[in-house]
């Protein structure tokens, strides 16, 4: 998992449908795509899936589900994204099977020492700073926290909360493979140029700490 990794959410999209700032956000460079849906049916949501998995086919982009197991089975995606009180990793896995992208959020340094002993594709760290979009969050890591994960953990990282164009960089210095963005695309009056934007910040940051 490295670059920019987008997840979803409707509600923040505006009059744009959630597929067309889905198509912006991979157009513009968007690494990975996390279908997030927190109220809606169950058959909207497998409908939602299978037209966002057709939309991301010709993009090496994977499609991966928050939390729903079922639907990640249903429409054969790419991975699915738990977070601690969601399916056991173990479970996940042995429904997904091997090839899977399973990624786990953690919140505590307690779940950071936990996961050392899971094969998941990579680690969610949330919140990297406070946010308006997901206000049941633990402390926020800060930079720091990213840096002590990276110097402890074994699994690619994944930051995520509050990042945006200002704070990407430093976040990728810290440690983060991934900087995952909800409202930074889908509130933004023009998610192509933002994904593109962060896309570009993320790498060039990347290439930094490679050769830095
Ligand atoms: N998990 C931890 S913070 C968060 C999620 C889903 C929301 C991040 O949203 P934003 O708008 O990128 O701060
Ligand atoms: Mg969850």
């Amino acid at each position: 998992m490295k670059g920019l990794y987008f997840v979803t959410d409707r509600g923040l999209c505006g009059d744009k449908t959630l597929a067309d700032v889905v198509l912006q956000a991979v157009r513009g460079g968007a690494a990975c795509v996390q279908l997030r849906e927190k109220d809606v049916a169950t058959r909207f949501f497998v409908e939602e899936a299978l037209r966002i998995k057709a939309l991301l086919a010709p993009f090496k982009a994977p499609l991966i589900i928050n939390d729903r197991l079922d639907v990640a089975l249903a429409v054969e995606a790419d991975g699915v994204h738990v977070g601690q009180e969601d399916m056991p990793y173990e479970i996940a896995r042995r429904l997904m099977g091997p090839r899977a992208i399973i990624g786990l959020s953690v919140e505590t340094w307690e779940d950071v020492k936990r996961a050392q002993e899971l094969d998941v594709d990579y680690l969610g760290v949330s919140p990297v700073f406070a946010t308006p979009t997901k206000m049941d969050t633990k402390e926020p890591w800060g930079r720091e926290g990213i840096a002590r994960i990276r110097a402890f953990s074994r699994h690619p990282l994944v930051g995520i909360g509050g990042l945006n164009a200002s704070n990407a960089e430093a976040v990728v210095m810290a440690g983060a493979d991934s900087v995952a963005v909800v409202s930074a695309i889908c509130a933004a009056p023009d998610p192509f140029t933002a994904s593109r934007e962060l896309t570009e910040i993320i790498r060039a940051a990347l290439a930094k700490r490679a050769t830095g």
